[in-house]
């Protein structure tokens, strides 16, 4: 999705300056993707607006360049258009998905159910389409696979009496409900959907949507949230589709917010919603990482860049930016444990080094830099061929990591009261 976005942020990051021309570039490129995917023009157009107006006028930010300060404006924008990062919530309900012929509702069901029950809880699911025999085959099979309850009546006629037994039959946490589809939102399934949601009564009624109908996710979830009143929608088909971004940006824009995505056909491929993964894909990860970090730093306490688990994302932003300034020394004496405790190869990390770490970290997943420790011997050869290093360089990294991480670690356990850290932030610019 949006890979020409991709491509124009590069170009234009890696031009000399950001004036009026390279900003127009820049806005015309994401204008194509964003229409080739689908998306409502008039939103494109405004969005572009937005862009030119904002970049190009604004007094630029203190501690900003004027292409970060371009970048900065073209993510939030991009994310505002994406809408909300979902939040789903881990505890025991009821789920019914509706939707049309096709679009993906059994699929999910099994998705949701092993999404619930990888997260602790016990799911069951009723198969209420009983318009298509093969629907109940369908999703029995799925739920011996992801090992969860099953009810069905193979031969059943109405939906509601399934369901009313299913309830009765089945132990769980988490009920899912997959109900039968239609070519279109007629009378009929407004009928079935409103008799099943009476007995179910679901705290989740979500629509299941396929990506391939881009904007016209709009309409359609609107008229199905007028006729069952839905709480959320989960787009499917996101990996097969070039229309993903039309359909997210139209829910995005509609009353009805994005849930999840499908983003393949089997069990694990389905993902909670967060706009920002899209966006990063499209800024590039490295770049944006350290560009939300310098604007964060621009107006967050001190504190909460401490808090949480110490990644490997935030070591390569941290040699980055000290190293940038210069201040690795002098932060090292800040450090309550004085000098002489500093392991030994901390204070001389050199431009070079510091590159040649960015490099290696650049070969990594997003799971890697998240997570180092399931950095294996296989992954390590695959990380060194890919940065054009050696497994000796990868290994040196991951030690120099794992120091300071132990540092950072010993630091946060308060060896220092937060005052003193606060200073010593301030001290170093942060
Ligand atoms: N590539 C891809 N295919 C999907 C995804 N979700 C569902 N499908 C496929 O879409 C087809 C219809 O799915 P199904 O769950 O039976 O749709 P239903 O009629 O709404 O129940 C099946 O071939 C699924 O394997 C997805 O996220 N990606
Ligand atoms: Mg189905």
């Amino acid at each position: 999705m949006f890979d020409k976005i991709k491509e124009s942020v590069q170009k234009f990051s890696g031009k000399s300056v950001a004036d009026e021309e390279a900003v127009e570039q820049l806005v015309k490129d994401i204008q194509r993707d964003l229409i080739k995917a689908d998306v409502d023009v008039s939103l494109v157009s405004d969005l572009s607006d937005e862009i030119r107006e904002e970049a190009l006028e604004d007094e630029l930010p203190s501690g900003l360049t004027r292409k970060e300060h371009v970048l900065e404006i073209v993510y939030s924008k991009l994310e505002e258009l994406l809408g909300e990062e979902a939040e789903i919530e881990v505890e025991p309900k009821n789920i019914l998905l509706c939707g049309l012929y096709g679009a993906g509702k059994t699929t999910t069901a099994g998705k949701l159910a092993d999404f619930y029950r990888k997260r602790g809880l016990k799911p069951a699911l009723i198969c209420a389409d009983t318009d298509r025999p093969a629907a109940f085959d369908q999703l029995k099979q799925l739920a011996e696979d992801i090992d969860v309850e099953f009810y069905g009546e193979k031969e059943a006629e109405d939906p509601v009496k399934v369901v009313e037994n299913g309830i009765e039959e089945t132990d769980a946490d988490v009920t899912i409900v997959d109900s039968a589809g239609r070519n279109s939102l007629n009378d009929d399934l407004k009928q079935e959907l409103a008799d099943i949601d009476s007995v179910f009564d679901p705290d989740e009624k979500m629509l299941v949507i396929p990506a391939d109908i881009g904007q016209s996710a709009k309409t359609q979830a609107e008229n199905f949230d007028a006729a069952v009143g839905l709480n959320g929608v989960i787009v499917t088909k996101m990996d097969s589709s070039a229309k993903g971004g039309g359909a997210l940006v139209a829910c995005s824009n509609s009353d009805a917010s994005v849930q999840f995505i499908g983003t393949g056909e089997r069990p694990e491929d389905l993902e909670v919603y967060d706009p920002v993964d899209f966006v990063s894909d499209m800024i590039g990860q490295p770049d944006l990482e350290s560009l939300l970090e310098k604007v964060e730093q621009l107006d967050t306490d001190p504190e909460e860049i401490l808090e949480g688990e110490f990644t490997l994302q935030d070591f390569k932003s941290q040699i980055e930016s000290v190293t940038d300034s210069g201040m690795m020394e002098e932060m090292m004496q800040q450090l309550p444990f004085g000098g002489n405790q500093m392991p030994d190869n901390i204070a001389d990390i050199t431009e070079e080094k510091v590159s040649e770490y960015s490099i290696i970290m650049d070969s990594m997943t997003k799971e890697e830099m998240a997570d180092p420790s399931m950095i294996d011997r296989d992954r390590k050869e695959r990380i060194a061929i890919g940065s054009g290093t050696s497994e000796q360089q990868v290994n040196e990294l991951i030690k120099h990591f794992r120091q300071t991480k132990n540092m950072v670690d010993k630091f946060d356990k308060g060896s220092m009261k937060r005052g003193g850290m606060q200073d010593m932030m301030k001290k170093m610019g942060l």
